[in-house]
């Protein structure tokens, strides 16, 4: 009896030491199934007012406007919470430069979800910690897999790209792929114009289009 019992007490023991591997150095990957990724350090640095420098411990995701449920998630919540998705997209800057990169990330519609958004809701306004903005119709977010990447090509986004999270605007232009996201704002308003757009740049910001609209 007493034998069993500490054959017991011994299983659950090494179950609980089996743990998720604990990354000792973040190795960027240079390539996914195949295809070639550019390196995190391909980006030019040209944010309106340079890298920003997010404290983890302080930092809150808000989720806010028209919803039932207004929310805030810590940088562990966001990530513990929502599943993840990994996937390879190219930016494109309308300066000319590209990089394509494996991303992973939350689905922004999964964390929108979850604040209830209301009836009357039609677009979604991003704000970052340098102030920067852009919106999107709520069916692009909600109709496609858009994901907040965390990590680029396995490693987690460097205070310049980003950190805590970047949108991956697949199939916009890089204007769109809003970097230190610390508020999502549910509105009623389609006519919304963030940083660049109110500049001129398109709203849409469709790769596939003219970024200038005027
Ligand atoms: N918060 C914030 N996000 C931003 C910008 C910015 O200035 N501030 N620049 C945008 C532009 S114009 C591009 S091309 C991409 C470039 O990403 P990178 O700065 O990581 O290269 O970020 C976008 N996201
Ligand atoms: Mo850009």
């Amino acid at each position: 009896m007493i034998k069993k019992i500490l054959v017991f007490v011994l299983v659950i023991f090494f179950i609980g030491c089996i743990q998720k591997p604990i990354t000792l150095d973040e190795i960027e990957i240079r390539d996914y199934e195949g295809q070639k990724l550019s390196s995190v350090e391909d980006f030019r640095e040209n944010s309106i007012k340079g890298p920003q420098y997010i404290d983890k411990e302080n930092y809150n995701l808000e989720i806010s406007g028209l919803v039932e449920n207004p929310r805030m998630y810590s940088y562990d919540e966001v990530i513990k919470d929502n599943r993840h998705y990994q996937q390879v997209v190219t930016l494109d800057c309308v300066e000319g430069w590209s990089v394509t990169i494996f991303w992973e990330g939350v689905l922004v519609k999964d964390v929108i979800e979850q604040a209830d958004p209301l009836q009357n809701a039609t677009t979604v306004i991003f704000y970052a910690y340098d102030g920067y903005t852009t919106s999107f119709p709520l069916e692009y977010i909600m109709d496609n897999e858009i994901i907040m990447a965390y990590e680029m090509n396995n490693v987690t986004l460097p205070p310049e790209r980003g950190f805590p999270f970047q949108l991956v605007a697949q199939s916009k232009w890089g204007y769109k792929w809003i970097k230190w996201i610390t508020k999502i704002e549910l509105s009623d308003n389609p006519d919304y114009e963030g940083y660049w757009e109110k500049r001129g740049y398109s709203k849409t910001g469709n790769l596939n289009e003219s970024f200038f609209d005027r």
